[in-house]
């Protein structure tokens, strides 16, 4: 498959093309190990994502992908690079790609099965297998999740470390096998050790010579011709490289081993060779290396593969083909006509008065859902920010989940606390250590239940929108896995004020347009976010709608600034018009907590008898990629031009928006007019909302003074 992507196909502009034969072969014996012995139908699996090669190849071995698709590989509409559920799914159970993120969300995928079975009853799948290489440890992340109690529980997840003692660039430190081993056993892992085959095991010896050496020094005795080896060693150099993760009936004990206890999780750590079999076998180079024809033709040969059918299955009188038949189907999703439905109510009936933050607004939504059926389905996730993201009238009347019922010393014992820690297997709150990886992808596992056990969860998750960016990379996994979930970014931007630059977000409106398969809203008003928050809901729970990112804010507005007549189909597209002067000389274009700053430079412009008409944006997000959308669809216009009239268009645009202006940068072109884009375009820093938006440039004089000189 590699060889022929890379020399046999059509490359006409000479693209690197790839497919890392050497990580492969490294994992060869271990998938052949999984796949055709160990693995159950109630399994589902998540490989080293540079091993996808030999992934696909044991799918196609067991008749479960087409022969057609093998020529494929890296080619537009083939097998990805990288194993994707979204694009190949008719094989992939779980994307991986980006070291550490696909192990820790399928080991996540345990942890939503574990939670399945204690609310639904559900019943698989049955086991989480991970397979990872050895320096993909080195990602923090995996230590991040490793470290959660919950994970320390979890009998369904079983990890498999390919330790080759490579990675990319480099033979990997001496002291990390000690290290990973020591730091999956104080995790509460069951370790399996595979070091040695059943050969070198013989050997006491030269098995303990191998292990005092280091590892370059190991490396190099598989790169040296056996005669050198023998002379270095006293050993053939076929016993020196006899390690376990190479010994098919040693892999396949551990399989066995790993099955008899499940209480807790347990990984199996074998040591392999990277690019085992092949002539680059070991060499500190060979990730990227590729075999030559000629190197082919002889691995071709030795193997006995026919050369007018290279790519022939095993015949189905052969002993191979006897197991393969013999062995249980694989792992397939359950139809979605099996699924259970979900309902997020339409409306709350709830009136929103006063001053309200839409961060209030949103625990105030989710206060009232909890008292209705659909909240069984509603799951909430937090880094260790809940109370502060207003997650706590839910948790309070949803409890925290735990695998087991504890004791609440504070609530038995009468200590009053504002939010109640209750642990139970009924609980609906999952709550986390401060780490946002861990966040992004234990949502990638609940946002895919659906998908792959057939139980709908709406998951919910809180965190500081500062700190999405520190969890993008697993936010960006999550949703090109495919998973559907909401998250809620609180607070943002500088109006968080005295709490300084390090925690007020800047860039995130940027992230919310930029993120596929996710729609990013920014409200005003708590009746806009609970619209916003129904929907998106009732857009999951339907498997039509996308993920959700709101960007929420702790700043109190006034709700009577809100026209009554809003549309609930304009908060939903994206933006409404708030303010009507007639023919006008400009538009202010506000999103979220602008909207009061836009609002009062509408009345001081007024007092120079300039009309500005005022629109509050929902979303920067919908407006961007309907206009965009419009424009390449050749459609006539998109929803925005379609909410300003004739008599508006021309006028020239001033937005506004607590996040760096050039998210609202688009407005002025779409509706072919100049724009001043107002918002923050620098760090953060402490002082009061007035300081701080009078310095950024985005209060009401600022934005009364930018229209003017527009005009002028
Ligand atoms: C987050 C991230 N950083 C860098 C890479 C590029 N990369 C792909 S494989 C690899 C080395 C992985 O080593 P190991 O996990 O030991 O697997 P092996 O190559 O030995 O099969 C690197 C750095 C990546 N895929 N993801
Ligand atoms: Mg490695």
């Amino acid at each position: 498959m590699v060889h022929h992507a890379n020399f046999g196909r059509e490359n006409p502009d000479g693209t690197k093309v790839g497919g890392h034969q050497a990580s492969s072969s490294s994992i060869i014996t271990l998938l052949t190990g999984l796949y055709f012995g160990a693995l159950r139908s109630t399994d589902v699996v998540a490989v080293k994502a540079h091993g996808s090669p030999a992934f696909y190849a044991c799918h196609y071995l067991r008749g479960n992908l087409d022969a057609a698709m093998l020529p494929r590989l890296r080619e537009y509409g083939g097998l990805q690079a990288y194993p994707s559920r979204r694009k190949n799914r008719e094989i992939v159970d779980l994307s991986t790609g980006s070291m550490g993120l696909g192990a820790v969300s399928a080991t996540f995928g345990g942890w939503t099965t574990r939670y399945l079975v204690d609310h639904f009853g559900a019943t698989g799948p049955e086991r989480f297998i991970v397979m990872v290489g050895d320096a993909e440890l080195d990602e923090g992340n995996v230590w991040e999740a490793l470290q959660e109690e919950t994970v320390q529980r979890l009998g369904n997840v079983l990890w498999i470390v390919d330790l080759n003692r490579q990675s990319l660039d480099r033979i990997t430190p001496d002291a990390r096998r000690h290290h990973i081993t020591g730091m999956f056993r104080t995790a509460g892992w069951r370790v399996i050790e595979l070091r040695w085959g059943s050969r070198l095991r013989e050997h006491r010896a030269l098995r303990e010579r191998l292990e005092r050496m280091p590892h370059a020094e190991y490396q190099s005795l598989l790169c040296l011709p056996p005669e050198r080896v023998q002379e270095l060693v006293g050993a053939p150099k076929e016993l020196v490289a006899d390690v376990g993760g190479h010994d098919l009936a040693r892999v396949l004990e551990a399989f066995a081993e790993a099955d008899r206890e499940r209480d807790r999780p347990t990984v199996i750590i074998a040591d392999t060779i990277k690019g085992w079999g092949l002539p680059f076998a070991g060499d500190p180079l060979n990730h990227g290396m590729l075999l030559t024809a000629a190197q082919l033709e002889q691995l071709r040969t030795s193997l006995g593969v026919p050369a007018d059918d290279p790519l022939a299955r095993f015949p189905a009188d052969s002993p191979e083909g006897r197991l393969i038949a013999s062995l249980p189907p694989l792992f397939r999703t359950p139809r979605p006509a099996s699924r259970p439905r979900v309902e997020p109510p339409e409306t709350l009936d709830s009136t929103y008065t006063g001053s309200m933050s839409t961060q209030e607004a949103f625990g105030r939504v989710l206060g009232a859902l909890a008292r209705l059926p659909v909240a069984e389905r509603i799951v909430t996730v937090s880094a260790d920010v809940a109370v502060t993201t207003h997650l706590a009238g839910w948790v309070n009347r949803r409890g925290v989940y735990y695998p087991e019922k504890r004791p609440d010393y504070f609530g038995d014992r009468g200590i009053a606390q504002a939010m109640q820690w209750r642990e139970s297997p009924g609980g609906q709150h999952i709550e986390l250590g401060i780490a946002e990886h861990n966040l992004f992808l234990l949502l990638t596992a609940l946002g895919l239940a659906d998908d792959i056990s057939g139980e709908p969860l709406l998951a919910l998750g809180t965190l500081y929108d500062p700190f999405v960016a520190r969890g993008l990379d697993a936010l960006l996994h999550a949703l090109y896995s495919g998973a559907r979930f909401i998250v809620a970014g609180t607070p943002s931007g500088v109006s968080l004020s005295p709490e300084g630059g390090a925690h007020q977000s800047v860039v995130t409106p940027s992230i919310g347009i930029a993120l596929p398969h996710c729609t990013y809203y920014e409200p005003t008003f708590a009746q806009d976010t609970e619209w916003i928050l129904l929907d998106g809901l009732r857009r999951i729970a339907d498997g039509v709608g996308e993920s959700l990112y709101l960007r929420l804010s702790t700043r109190p507005i006034d709700q009577s600034l809100r026209a009554p007549a809003v549309e609930r189909s304009h908060v939903v597209q994206g933006a409404y018009r708030l303010v009507d002067r007639g023919r006008p000389e400009v538009t202010i274009w506000a999103a979220g907590v602008m909207v009061p700053e836009a609002l009062e430079a509408g009345r001081l412009l007024e007092a120079d008898r300039r009309a500005a008409n005022i629109f509050a944006i929902t979303s920067p997000d919908l407006l961007y990629r309907g206009y965009a959308g419009a424009r390449k669809g050749g459609e006539a216009s998109s929803y925005l031009e379609r909410l300003v009239r004739d008599d508006e268009a021309a006028a020239p645009v001033v937005t506004v928006l607590d996040g760096h202006s050039h998210a609202l940068g688009f407005i002025g072109g779409a509706l072919g007019t100049i724009q001043l884009p107002l918002g923050v375009d620098d760090f953060g820093q402490s002082g009061t909302r007035a300081d701080l938006y009078r310095h950024y440039g985005i209060d009401a004089e600022s934005i009364a003074r930018g229209a003017r000189a527009l005009l002028e």
